[in-house]
């Protein structure tokens, strides 16, 4: 059995408590500020940007500390018209007729269809991949834990990132995402888990009106 190793939280920093009300109100506002976005913008983004939010998504937690996400950032013009075209055939099929009529009926609100622009004109395509299971050096299998919750957490990390920074972002998902392991060469223990398309917004860009519910709806407190 391997030994645990601890050291001394150094990094913590506690606030006053009227500190730490202000700290939890302006976050709420600053993250509620945050949209999905479908009109992008081709404006290029400094990669630098993108290694930070992956750096911070790279810090969540996860099972046993497995880290078992893989970030492919595809800012390729061929790429990206491999991966617009292999997503938009799937859409295609899916909008045609593989989504249910109550599917397609709980979507009509966001107004979209299978036509993904997006996919060419935004500077950078972020592929998440989930590691089923992790290869040690011999080759061996090494099992995984919560690995949805884990990369689900640190996509959600890498989202709020994305908006600190100052960009928009689009959670795309195509299904089924086979295409992306295939197109990025991928290796069979990994599987696309979700497209997140990173960029400007367009100029005009359009968002759907929609609310969040409140927090009685979303919270009970016992
Ligand atoms: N993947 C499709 C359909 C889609 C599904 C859900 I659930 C959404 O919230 C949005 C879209 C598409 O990207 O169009």
């Amino acid at each position: 059995m391997t030994q645990a190793k601890y050291t001394t939280l150094t990094e913590y920093s506690e606030y006053p408590a009227e500190e730490m009300k202000r700290r939890a109100v302006d976050f709420y506002a600053n993250i509620r500020r945050r949209r999905t976005v479908r009109d992008f913008s081709d404006r290029p983004v400094p990669r630098e940007i993108i290694d930070n939010c992956l750096l911070a998504a790279g810090t969540a937690p996860s099972g046993a500390n497995q880290q078992p996400w893989h970030f492919v950032v595809v800012s390729d013009r061929a790429i990206k018209k491999q991966i617009r075209e292999a997503a938009e055939e799937e859409e295609r099929a899916f909008y045609g007729g593989r989504a249910s009529d109550e599917w397609l009926e709980a979507l009509a609100h966001l107004g979209t269809d299978e036509h993904k622009p997006f996919l060419e004109i935004a500077p950078y395509l972020i592929v998440i991949f989930a590691q089923n299971y992790g290869i040690d050096d011999d080759g061996s299998r090494i099992k995984h834990y919560y690995v949805s919750e884990s990369v689900g957490i640190a996509t959600g990390m890498l989202i709020a990132a994305v908006h600190n920074a100052g960009l928009v972002s689009l959670t795309h998902t195509p299904s089924p995402m086979g295409f992306l392991g295939k197109i990025l060469n991928r290796p069979p223990n990994e599987r696309a888990f979700l497209i997140l398309v990173v960029g400007y917004p367009a100029e005009d860009a359009q968002v759907p009106v929609i609310t969040k519910k409140s927090l009685d709806d979303i919270a009970t407190f016992v």
